[in-house]
């Protein structure tokens, strides 16, 4: 017995829905090229991200550690300082500029979703689910990634799990896909000459007609309205602006202006202290009256000491350019002074490399508590800062002190701190 009527409903099911003659192999194959490039760089920089959060460690426990996917080849570096602003800032910047091309290889495989019949075999419904995880993963992946970046943690920690584990999801439906379609791309990309298709005048613009099975009425579309030099100039040139904006906000400082969609604002001296800021002092519900003269730095290591913020400022300074590289792909790097951790787990009676966690003020944050792995805690540029730019941290930017340190995540640079443990997590 037939599961489906051998002739398919009206509608998109119908080979003839579908008129754009640009649509093909060649095209599919080209954009699958560009993405076959870019999606490891973006897979390898959102791995490499998740390894740089540490989250081995409890306090910074993002829920990715479990199983056999939680991938931590190694332990994350401190040098060189801007390493996590390069690699978040890529994927980022790329993630963005890969968006216009996923979008328009998706519109030109759309037909197949109409497929009919819509089962033909055993094989068949293989492949259409691997596809479907394919289509799945992928949208979600940019959708939720997209959306994080705008919206500030739209998702709190849920984000993190669910956009790592997306990925995994997304990293085997594409290597079954390339290994599957590998052979056929290249047949494809060998049909056309890109440098001819972008040349062609519309009343000379063909079908895609690579692929010998194509039906009868591929070969019989309208003539096409649009050049492949329009659409693939269109696809091109949003995402290049996509990704410029991108790497605007990476870069910061003057290119910061090319970043007209970043949330955080363009305005490189935005913010107090002249740059822009995250989360304000007054999001963080914390007592006023918490930092003012009676605040007091607690040091937890072998031993427990308790400094005034007088006594901190008199103890040697350090002065170090760190940026802040924040996991939405935004960086700015600023001067800041304070005193060395190291030099504070010292007098805390912990001369050895231990892990550092840091407590603010800040109650129920997420980002209230964070531990650092002692290659970070130990490193020169480790500092507790008091001061950015030579005058003293504003209230918004984490007064009276906050920890800053090198190539490590944005969010690992605790504001408003008030308690620092050196020890083995
Ligand atoms: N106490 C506290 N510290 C915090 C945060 C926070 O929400 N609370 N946000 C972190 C994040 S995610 C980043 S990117 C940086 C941003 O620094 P800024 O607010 O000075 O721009 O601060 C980090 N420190
Ligand atoms: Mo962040």
């Amino acid at each position: 017995m037939k599961l489906f009527p051998s002739s398919p409903p009206p509608g998109p099911f119908r080979e003839e829905f579908w008129r754009s003659p640009l649509r093909g192999p060649w095209l599919t194959s080209l954009l699958g090229l560009v993405l076959l490039i870019g999606l490891p760089i973006l897979a390898l920089t959102g791995l490499l991200s998740n390894l740089a959060y540490d989250p081995g460690f409890a306090s910074n426990d993002v829920g990715t550690t479990a199983g056999l996917l939680g991938w931590v080849p190694f332990r994350w570096p401190a040098h060189p300082v801007w390493l996590y602003a390069l690699t978040q800032g890529t994927h980022v910047a790329l993630g963005l500029a890969l968006s216009p091309i996923l979008l328009a290889k998706l519109w030109s495989v759309i037909p197949k979703l109409f497929e009919w019949p819509p089962v033909r075999s055993p094989a068949h419904v293989v492949e259409r689910l691997s596809l479907l995880f394919l289509v799945a993963s992928g949208l979600f992946e940019f959708a939720t990634g997209i959306l994080n970046i705008q919206n500030d943690y739209a998702f709190g920690f849920f984000f993190t799990p669910v956009h790592y584990y997306g990925a995994w999801v997304f990293i085997a439906a594409v290597s079954f896909h390339v290994a599957i379609k590998l052979p056929k791309m290249r047949r494809s990309l060998k049909t056309r000459s890109l440098l001819a298709s972008l040349r062609e005048d519309v009343a000379h613009t063909g079908p895609d007609t690579a692929d010998p099975h194509a039906p009868a009425v591929k070969l019989a579309l309208p003539p096409s309205t649009m050049t492949r030099r329009v659409l693939l100039g269109t696809v091109g040139g949003a995402s290049a602006l996509l990704g410029f904006q991108g790497l605007g906000q990476s870069l910061g400082g003057p290119l910061r202006g090319l970043a007209f969609l970043a949330p955080r604002g363009r305005n490189p001296l935005g913010g107090p202290n002249g740059f822009q800021i995250n989360k304000s002092f007054a999001a963080s519900f914390i007592d006023p009256g918490s930092v003012n003269h009676s605040w007091r730095l607690t040091v937890q290591g072998r031993r427990m000491v308790t400094f005034t913020r007088e006594q901190l400022l008199a103890m040697p300074q350090r002065h170090y350019d760190l940026p802040i590289a924040c996991v939405e792909g935004w960086s700015t790097t600023q001067r800041w002074s304070g005193v060395r951790m190291r030099d504070l787990a010292a007098l805390a009676g912990t001369p050895r490399p231990t892990d550092l966690t840091t407590q603010s003020l800040e109650q129920n944050g997420l980002y209230s508590t964070i531990t650092w792995s002692p290659t970070q805690a130990w490193a020169d540029e480790a500092l507790l800062a008091l001061q950015v730019n030579r005058t003293d941290l504003s209230l918004d930017h984490g007064f009276p002190a906050r920890a800053i340190g090198p190539a490590i995540p944005g969010v690992h640079c605790t504001k408003w701190i008030t308690m620092l443990t050196f020890a083995k997590a």
